[in-house]
């Protein structure tokens, strides 16, 4: 095959939670996002005229688990672009990031497959759509592979949910307003554990179905957002700092009151937060801790306290690290598309 698509799609770091769903991916309350820059994930699709193959590499290597969701995903294009079926595509994958660290990958690598996908089909002529309705379709098309995926799709503050005018319950979309004004900001990303997860995001968000905080969560994310939009827009950074850090202990609280409860922080996360907090005190740099659904703490500064807040991690934190490991990622400008022939 020569003909080919490559694209990188950034992860994400919520600030807002999406934790709770219904239909067919939505989402039960609108979160709100910084794409990252360093954490991403790099596809190829080389694709020929044929008979509907599908073949996929994850790191060089044949990886039936994620063929199956592949194909699963490629099913849905199909539904809706019938000629992709006459196609055979061979997927590589790869993440900057090790498997292995315990970092959410499902965002970027449903983002870039998503844009790869929509880049071959307008490529071939089928798909022909302005810029923003292309960027709302393969945004919505990756929030069927993996909810979080759909924010990855722009640079800088991304929301999704519907919440106000242009937003939407189906698709991401930024908001240039507060990119502008938090595009210097850094996300030291700090590995606890690399352990398979007890329970997975798909059980979490299930268990939020009957649970019993759901439609105070519900409202709670609601008012959070719009509370955390304003502040934003104002560069209140220790307020700032105060609603991230609530959100993502109430993300927790929410697996802990689940039934079946469970945790997915580490003693190791909870004696970070407590040193985070300490050091905001001491030395009045805003920084604050966030946490996906995993033990691993991101850490949110400034870059212009870079300096400090690698010394802080270096000389306090690297003892409660997985192997004294962390990543130093920062809010980037969103995915690329290159290397198209
Ligand atoms: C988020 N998380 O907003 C939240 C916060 C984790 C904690 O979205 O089932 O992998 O594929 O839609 O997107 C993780 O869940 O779940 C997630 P699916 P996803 O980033």
């Amino acid at each position: 095959m020569t003909n080919f698509i490559e694209c990188i799609a950034p992860s994400n770091i919520a600030l807002v939670k999406y934790w709770g769903k219904k239909d067919i991916q939505i989402p039960q309350n609108p979160s709100l996002s910084f794409t990252l820059s360093e954490s991403v994930t790099r596809t190829k699709v080389l694709f020929e005229k044929g008979k509907g193959n599908t073949e996929f590499l994850f790191e060089g290597k044949h990886a039936p688990n994620f063929e199956t969701k592949i194909s699963t995903f490629r099913t849905l294009w199909e539904n809706k672009y019938p000629s992709l079926k006459n196609y055979d595509l061979k997927i590589e994958s790869q993440n900057s990031f090790p498997h292995s660290a315990g970092i959410a990958s499902s965002a970027s690598s449903m983002a870039s497959l998503s844009l790869c996908f929509s880049e071959l089909l307008k490529n071939e002529g089928i798909l022909d759509l302005d810029k923003n309705s292309f960027l709302e379709n393969a945004s919505s098309f990756a929030r069927l592979g993996s909810g979080s995926a759909c924010r990855s799709l722009y640079g800088g503050v991304v929301t999704w949910g519907q919440w106000r005018e242009g937003t939407s319950d189906e698709y991401a979309t930024e908001i240039p307003e507060l990119s502008k004004k938090w595009s210097s900001w850094g996300d030291a990303i700090l590995l606890v554990s690399s352990k398979e997860k007890p329970v997975s995001s798909r059980q979490g968000h299930a268990l939020m179905m009957d649970h019993p905080y759901a439609e105070s969560r519900f409202s709670n994310a609601r008012n959070r957002l719009t509370e955390l939009y304003k502040v934003m827009l104002e560069e209140d950074l220790l307020k700032f700092c105060e609603i991230v850090e609530t959100e993502a202990l109430e993300l927790h609280g929410l697996m802990m009151n689940s039934n079946p409860s469970f945790i997915l922080m580490k003693p190791e996360s909870l004696a970070i937060i407590e040193k985070v907090r300490a050091f905001r005190i001491e030395t009045k740099i805003p920084a604050c801790f966030t946490l996906d659904a995993g033990p691993n703490i991101h850490l949110l500064y400034p870059l212009e306290k870079k300096a400090e807040i690698k010394d802080f991690v270096n000389n306090e934190l690297s003892p409660l690290l997985e192997e004294g490991k962390w990543i130093d990622d920062k809010v980037g400008m969103g995915p690329e598309v290159f290397g198209a022939k």
